[in-house]
């Protein structure tokens, strides 16, 4: 191997230990959110759903004053991906309007933030 290889190489291996350490903090900061995913209409339809998430804290506590984030992308194709910022309401709840333009597996991302908190979850929602 050449040493300019090398070096590029060395660079791949440090990126990809630093993404697993990124991605395990992640993991273990769910545990700060209690997240529970809900839709209006239950079960959710094609087209038009309102997606609810009921955030409490590790206290059980609403969650609030948070800054949420939701993303929607249809698994079954790619580039299929909605987004939006929900609108919070009452006790820790969050709202946003997705339209869901196809039937199939959704995967439904939050993405919470508050203070020092930065968290996120993948939901799996199916549209029959
Ligand atoms: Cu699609």
């Amino acid at each position: 191997m050449k040493p300019r290889l090398i070096v590029i190489v060395v660079i791949l291996i440090l990126a990809t230990l630093v993404a697993g350490c990124a991605a395990q903090t992640k993991k273990e900061a769910i545990g700060q959110v209690n997240f529970t995913l809900g839709t209006n209409p239950d079960p959710p339809i094609t087209g038009k759903n309102e997606i609810i998430l009921n955030l409490q804290d590790k206290d059980g506590k609403p969650l609030t004053g948070a800054t949420v984030d939701v993303s929607a992308d249809h698994t079954d194709m790619s580039g299929m991906t909605m987004n939006g910022s929900a609108t919070e309401q009452e006790d820790g709840k969050y709202a946003i309007t997705a339209d869901f333009s196809m039937s199939g597996t959704w995967k439904i991302t939050a993405y919470v933030r508050k203070d020092g908190l930065d968290v996120r979850k993948d939901f799996e929602l199916k549209i029959p």
